[in-house]
C-alpha cells in the first residue's frame, strides 16, 4: 500500500509514513481510495438523531442571528459556529472520522475550523492547503458532512480524483512564470511592503495554474452521491469545489470541518505565497490556542461569523442559542485551557481564522 508525499514538486511514495495509529480500523478499500483518489466516503457515519440535533441547533442560530447571504456569493455560510455551540462538535468527534484521520495523519487529529452551509457554494476548483499550509502536507483534511440528502441540482461537491498526486506548485513556481508578480513578491520578501491585494493576486495566479494542470492531467470532476449522515474526507492537496446550482430554491445543508494533526506545523496564506518551497519548513509554524471537547482538541477563535445581505458579522461567544445535548449524551465541552478574551484579529493566526470564515 503506497502512501504519497511531496518531495520538491513531485508526489513520491513515502516509505517513512508508518500509519501506525488506527491502522487496523481502516479498511483496505478506504486506504486505497485515500492514497489513489485523495478522498473517501464514510456512508452513514453520523447517526440520524445526531444529524437532527445538529440541524436544530443551526436552525435556532439562523433564526436568531442570520437572515442573509454569503458575502462571496458562496451560499449562506456560518463560520466557526462550534466555538459557541460546542455541542456541534459531537459530529466532529465521531469515532469513524477520528479513526480514519488518525490513520491518514499518523497523528491525533485536531479541529481547525468549521463552515456551515445552507446552500451550494459554487466554488471554483481549489485546494485547501494553500490557504493554511500544513507540514507535512498529508496532515490536513477537509471533512464534509451531509446534513440532508443532497439533491444533484443543489450544487453538490465535486472532486478531481488523484489531483493530490499531481506536480505541486509552490509560490516560487507561480512567480517564476510571471515577472511582474515576481518583482512585487521579491519586494515583499525583502520587507519593503506590498500592495494589500498582492497575496490574493498570487492566489488567483496559483488557481490559474491549477486549472491548466487539470487540463494537462485530464482531470475528471466527480460528484459523490451523499445522503444525510454521509461523510466525505479529502486530502489537503485534492482539487475540489462546488458544482453549479441548477435549482437555487434547493437547500444543500452541510458542514465542513477542517482538521490538522497535533504535530502539524501550520503556515498562513501569506507565508505560503511569500516563502519558497524549501523556505517554508524552515520557519516555525503558528502557535495554536487549543480548547477541548471531550478528547477532541480544537483551535480557539473569538466567536463565530454570519453573513447578512453581503456583510460579515462577527458574534462574540455568549450563551448557547441552540438546544443542548440530552443529559445522557457524552462528551460535554470542557475547556481545559482558558481562551484569551479575544484571539488576535490581526497577525498571522488572525489571518488563518479569517480564511476559515472568521
Ligand atoms: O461545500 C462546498 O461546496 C465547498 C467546500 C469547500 O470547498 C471547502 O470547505 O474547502
Amino acid at each position: 500500500m503506497k502512501h504519497y508525499t511531496h518531495v520538491g514538486a513531485e508526489a513520491v511514495e513515502d516509505t517513512a509514513a508508518p500509519h501506525l495509529a488506527g491502522d487496523n480500523l481502516v479498511s483496505a478499500e478506504l486506504k486505497r481510495a485515500w492514497l489513489e483518489d485523495g478522498f473517501v466516503k464514510l456512508p452513514g457515519a453520523i447517526a440520524p438523531d445526531v444529524i437532527a440535533r445538529y440541524n436544530r441547533t443551526v436552525a435556532a442560530v439562523r433564526a436568531s442571528v442570520d437572515d442573509g447571504k454569503d458575502a462571496h456569493g458562496h451560499g449562506d455560510r456560518i463560520g466557526q459556529l462550534h466555538q459557541q455551540e460546542t455541542d456541534l462538535l459531537q459530529v466532529a468527534a465521531s469515532e469513524a472520522i477520528l479513526d480514519f484521520l488518525r490513520w491518514a495523519f499518523s497523528d491525533e487529529p485536531i479541529v481547525m475550523g468549521s463552515l456551515n452551509f445552507e446552500r451550494g457554494t459554487q466554488q471554483e476548483a481549489h485546494i485547501d492547503a494553500i490557504f493554511f499550509w500544513p507540514e507535512p502536507s498529508h496532515t490536513m483534511a477537509g471533512v464534509w458532512v451531509a446534513l440532508e440528502d443532497i439533491n444533484p441540482d443543489a450544487g453538490p461537491l465535486f472532486y478531481i480524483p488523484g489531483s493530490h498526486r499531481w506536480r505541486f506548485n509552490h509560490s516560487d513556481d507561480v512567480a517564476a512564470t510571471r515577472p511582474d508578480l515576481a518583482a512585487e513578491r521579491e519586494n515583499a520578501r525583502r520587507g519593503e511592503g506590498y500592495a494589500p491585494d498582492l497575496i490574493d493576486r498570487m492566489g488567483v495566479a496559483w488557481t490559474q495554474d491549477l486549472v491548466a494542470a487539470e487540463q494537462a492531467n485530464e482531470g475528471r470532476r466527480t460528484i459523490v452521491d451523499l445522503k444525510a449522515g454521509d461523510v466525505v474526507i479529502w486530502h489537503s492537496l485534492l482539487a475540489h469545489g462546488g458544482s453549479p446550482t441548477v435549482n437555487p430554491e434547493l437547500s444543500r445543508r452541510s458542514v465542513v470541518f477542517h482538521y490538522l494533526g497535533r504535530k502539524t506545523q501550520l503556515y498562513t496564506f501569506e507565508q505560503f505565497m511569500l516563502l519558497g518551497r524549501d523556505e517554508l519548513p524552515q520557519q516555525p509554524g503558528q502557535s495554536l490556542e487549543l480548547k477541548q471537547y471531550g478528547d477532541l482538541a480544537y483551535m480557539s477563535a473569538p466567536g463565530f461569523v454570519t453573513y447578512n445581505n453581503g456583510a460579515a458579522t462577527t458574534h462574540e461567544i455568549g450563551e448557547p442559542i441552540g438546544p443542548r445535548l440530552s443529559e445522557t449524551a457524552p462528551a460535554a465541552a470542557a475547556p481545559v485551557e482558558a481562551a484569551p478574551a479575544a484571539a488576535p484579529s490581526t497577525g498571522l493566526l488572525g489571518r488563518i481564522l479569517r480564511r476559515l470564515g472568521l
